[in-house]
């Protein structure tokens, strides 16, 4: 199909810190399923690498917050994930992990062979360390007082609460996560891969030699070409990772994107010892990295620079189709906020619609630009579009030819042009499904198998066999006949997006099929799954003697099922999902949603906000604060955060407007004792004069208290 013999597929390998989301599954793994199915449906031969991404400084601080070893969390994440995948019918050939002894001893080599090339530079920098727990500090084991917000727990890196991208020099009173010790500046050594040595190569490469790659991936590699680049470390200071092999290296491992790819190989020769080399180092091999945009520079100038640097015939990637981010209810994903749909939990609440999931991460697949999931979206399309139409058109077409005709496909008599236009559309939607899913354009692809179905769905309503088959048997077994075919071919155009519905579909029809060929190891022979040839699976009970086997090639003819083949019994393919599932879940997020409002706003009650800069006691004598009594006091008109209070001062009755109908109303304010500025100059407010201003104690998350003497005193006491 691509002149290529095989085609090497990487999935970015996703941290094992915590479970996988939606926005993974929409951004990596969905579509890049969809392109491996399909690929094997029209026979190539495909690999088929994912892990888990198992170092690096988060996975140690969730270590360190959850009193356990940093091996402890991604042995447990490490599981999550991969039985998510397997859950949602993603099944790599293989699911490694860079924690592996294979990937230890693979990326150690690899560093160790452009180390003894001279491929690296060293560079003496001063680097933040804990003299107490004596270590070095990456940015997030540093805490501080964030300069702009004043958030106490911001990171060296970030501050969580306001999003400022921070660097440890700016945060006030920094402090080790570790020992609490003020971190102190140290020199350590580095090695770092001269990216800029590889510029002009990269441009020929990428921007010379793929501008067919998604504008997005182009784009940004453009930019950071463009912005020049810099020799980026490869090591780092820290006791969790692949030890640097070099003499003198103690207490430095690889740096977590240095590793990361390497795992990649690792993967593949874990899986296929004798043969990983004609996976990576063949130019009969084609790779596709299928990333989120965020990992676009690792993957297209870092990773791809490092094969460079080691040479040995290492191939670079034909495509990197990456996926722009998905949102969740108009908000963006969060790990840390918790505001996600988590893969596992999906499968625990809707057993039975992985394939619904599937379907919409990709109907909404954020494919050039950002996306959104919502649950309502959810259940609108697995309703209206799976149940009703897919679902919908193959249970008529079951039931009325086990009705009519006792569950045997019945003959094809005369065509009419109603029949002839159905038939047509199929082998044009095929087409474009091939041009689409060959090109990366999934959300597409799945409109084209969706339009077979709603064609299908169409023809059964409009020539109406439940009424023709009173009067013109014959006509009804024309009519049941194409349809037959039509779930023919739903049965294996609907195998990449949605394989679980698509099998069961097969069972139904009582049809084989060629899924392709993997490279999982072990055996797949199932009770009703025969494997054949080089390791083609067959499914149902129906092997190329004894039945008919659909593949890739046979969608679109016009007579799949013969006339007299017996079906099975009729099963709903998809049922409807009702509003009190979905509204469990909009509660969920709500909770969520909540319970972090709560949290921000406790910890803002607490954020004390920078003191202003010194003044003298003159500038304080200037201000005359007085005690007064509230006489009376209304809202003003048009707003509610204005009270207009009438107030005694012991000097006189004065009115004054105040932004305090928030937290006191009228009756609250009547009969209390204030203090106020009493000689602050006049200002209009909303139409009425001012005279003065109450003085009120303003915590971090806004709310307000008015200032009132600690036992009552007479009006027009000075403050001082
Ligand atoms: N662990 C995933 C991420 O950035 C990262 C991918 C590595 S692929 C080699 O979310
Ligand atoms: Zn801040």
């Amino acid at each position: 199909m691509n002149g290529k013999k095989r085609t090497l597929v990487t999935c970015a390998l996703p941290y094992a810190n915590g479970p996988v989301h939606i926005g993974h599954l929409a951004g990596v793994y969905v579509p890049a399923d969809i392109y491996v199915r399909y690929l094997r449906m029209r026979g190539e031969d495909v690999l088929y690498v994912c892990g888990s991404d198992e170092h690096g400084v988060p996975i140690t601080i969730k270590a360190r917050e959850q009193g356990c070893s940093p091996q402890d969390i991604v042995d447990r994440y490490h599981k999550l994930i991969r039985d998510s995948f397997s859950g949602l019918g993603i099944n790599f050939d293989i699911y490694g992990r860079t924690s592996s002894a294979v990937h230890a001893e693979g990326a150690s080599e690899f560093f160790r062979k452009l180390y003894d090339d001279g491929k690296f530079v060293t560079r003496e920098s001063e680097q933040y360390y804990d003299p107490e727990a004596q270590t070095f500090l990456a940015d997030r084991y540093i805490v501080g007082t964030c300069p702009k917000c004043g958030n106490e727990g911001a990171y060296g890196d970030q501050c969580e609460k306001c999003g400022s991208t921070l660097s440890p020099e700016e945060l006030i009173n920094p402090r080790s996560k570790l020992s609490g010790a003020a971190p102190i500046k140290k020199k350590t050594t580095h090695w770092y891969l001269p990216l800029q040595d590889y510029e002009q190569w990269l441009r020929e490469w990428i921007l010379d030699g793929h501008k067919e790659w998604r504008t997005n991936v182009y784009g940004q590699v453009k930019s950071w070409l463009d912005g020049g680049l810099q020799p980026r470390a490869v090591t780092r200071d820290l006791d969790w990772g692949v030890p640097v092999p070099v003499e003198g290296a103690e207490g430095k491992v690889l740096y977590v994107w240095f590793d990361a790819p390497i795992g990649y190989i690792s993967n593949t020769r874990e899986l296929l010892p004798q043969s990983w080399e004609k996976w990576w180092k063949s130019e009969d091999t084609r790779l596709v990295h299928f990333i989120g945009k965020d990992n676009i520079v690792f993957h297209c100038i870092v990773f791809p620079s490092m094969l460079k640097a080691y040479g040995d015939g290492y191939i670079l990637p034909e495509n990197v189709p990456a996926n722009e981010f998905l949102n969740l209810e108009g908000d963006k994903i969060s790990t840390s906020r918790g505001w996600a749909v988590w893969a596992h939990e999906f499968l625990k609440d809707f057993p039975g619609k992985e394939d619904v999931m599937r379907y919409v991460l990709t109907a909404n697949a954020p494919q050039t630009a950002d996306n959104d999931f919502s649950w309502k979206d959810f259940q609108t399309r697995n309703n209206s579009e799976l149940v009703a139409v897919f679902g919908n058109f193959v249970n008529r077409a079951v039931v009325l030819t086990h009705k009519y005709f006792g569950g045997k496909v019945p003959p094809c008599g005369p065509l009419l042009d109603v029949d002839k236009e159905v038939i047509a559309e199929i082998p044009a939607l095929k087409a474009s499904m091939e041009k689409n899913l060959e090109t990366y354009r999934f959300r597409e692809a799945l409109k084209d198998a969706m339009g077979i179905a709603r064609a299908g769905n169409k023809y059964i309503s409009d020539t109406e066999p439940w009424k023709v088959a009173k009067t013109d048997l014959d006509r009804t077994a024309t009519i049941l006949n194409i349809s037959m075919q039509i779930c023919a071919d739903l049965a294996v155009a609907f195998e990449p997006f949605t394989p679980f519905a698509a099998e069961r579909l097969r069972n139904m029809l009582k049809v084989g099929f060629f899924a392709g060929s993997d490279h999982r190891k072990g055996e797949r022979q199932t009770e009703n799954t025969y494997v054949e040839g080089e390791g083609r699976a067959l499914h149902t009970g129906v092997t190329s003697e004894n039945g008919i086997v659909l593949d890739w090639e046979l969608l679109g003819r016009p007579q799949i099922l013969p006339a007299g083949h017996e079906i099975g019994e009729a099963e709903l393919l998809f049922a409807k999902i009702e509003d009190d599932q979905i509204q469990l879940q909009l509660d969920k997020l709500e909770a969520i949603r909540a319970e972090r409002a709560a949290r921000e706003k406790a910890e803002a009650a607490k954020k004390v906000a920078l003191q202003k800069e010194e003044c003298t006691f003159e500038d304080f004598e200037k201000m005359d604060i007085r005690t007064a009594t509230v006489l009376e006091a209304e809202r003003v008109p048009k707003t509610d955060k204005l009270l207009r209070l009438t107030i005694d001062t012991g000097i006189d009755r004065r009115v004054i407007v105040s932004g305090i109908a928030e937290f006191y109303s009228p009756e609250d304010m009547v009969g209390k004792q204030i203090c106020i500025l009493a000689n602050l100059k006049p200002r209009v407010i909303r139409g009425i004069e001012s005279h003065g201003m109450i003085l009120m104690a303003k915590q971090g998350d806004g709310k307000m208290r008015f200032i009132t003497p600690q036992e009552l005193v007479s009006n027009g006491a000075q403050v001082g």
